[in-house]
């Protein structure tokens, strides 16, 4: 009798431990899938919320407001052609073809001598822009439109991801964000014109980063006919950390070379 019992004692421990086992395998394997699989499997800021709403109120307002002389482009077109960039498809595949169509419906240039480019410096450089009459690519329609914004989708689903996007060094290069900012400035670069100026950042170790948009894409992108004026602005509150003699900017000074674009710097933009 004491046997039987014990043997199901035994038996019912067992049941048990495979009850506990079988649980704790699945748990993990469902943080696994969330995780990975999952809407926050990226490192990056999720889409911002109402992202088609507030770029198609974003469009009305430059075309009527802002700038009037362009109240004939289509935004209903626009915004659509932005949507179906990105949506339902994979967010580490995106690649410039992706954004022709909606790249061609609002060509980023602004007139000669007026753009104005920027690294590490952005409300900055949209404020000297602003005092004198020039022009940054938040400027222009697509730069105004994605200014401050970001944005991916999900493959088979029509909705965008609002939990996390990929992150430019920790998830993939080829995101929509990191693609549409340099597609963009890419075709602003190449079009400008003219006595240009960029505003870099003094207060810190290297002003011109070759892998910034600025100097991965701008920089290689700019025509014999321009001529580009670097300033290096120092935060007031900071020891300067480089400077228009430094390393940094003699390497900025060696692309423009190659491409023949004139180039001066100035320090200490106050
Ligand atoms: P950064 P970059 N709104 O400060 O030289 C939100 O090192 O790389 O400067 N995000 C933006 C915007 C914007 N308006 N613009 C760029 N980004 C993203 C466009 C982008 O992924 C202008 F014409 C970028 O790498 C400037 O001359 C990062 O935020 C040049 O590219 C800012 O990094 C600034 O790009």
């Amino acid at each position: 009798m004491a046997d039987c019992c014990t043997q199901r004692k035994k038996l019912c421990y067992c049941v048990l431990l495979c009850f506990l086992v079988a649980g704790i395998t699945g748990g993990a394997i469902g943080i696994y899938k969330w995780r990975y699989t999952g809407l926050n499997r990226w490192h990056g800021k999720g889409s911002t919320p109402n992202f088609q709403k507030i770029i198609q109120e974003r469009c009305d307002t430059y075309t009527q407001q802002i700038r009037p002389d362009s109240r004939s482009r289509d935004c209903q077109g626009i915004t659509q052609a932005f949507m179906s960039a990105f949506i339902s498809k994979d967010p580490c595949k995106a690649t410039k073809e992706d954004y022709q169509p909606l790249i061609d419906l609002a060509y980023p240039t602004v007139p000669c001598g007026k753009a104005v480019f920027w690294s590490k410096t952005k409300e900055l450089a949209r404020e000297y822009a602003k005092g004198r009459g020039l022009l940054t690519l938040e400027d222009t329609l697509l730069g105004f439109l994605a200014d401050g914004l970001s944005w991916c989708g999900e493959p088979g689903s029509s909705d965008l991801n609002y939990q996390s996007c990929p992150d430019w060094k920790k998830d993939c290069s080829t995101n929509y964000f990191s693609v549409f900012w340099e597609v963009l400035s890419e075709r602003f670069a190449e079009n400008a014109c003219g006595t240009v100026q960029v505003v870099l950042n003094g207060s810190i170790e290297n002003a011109f980063d070759k892998m910034s948009i600025f100097g991965r894409v701008e920089a290689h992108n700019l025509r014999s006919v321009v001529m580009l004026q670097a300033w290096l602005v120092h935060d007031p509150g900071k020891p300067p950390r480089d400077s228009c003699s430094g390393s940094s900017i003699k390497e900025l000074e060696s692309i423009l070379n190659g491409r023949n674009v004139r180039f001066t710097c100035r320090d200490n933009l106050r």
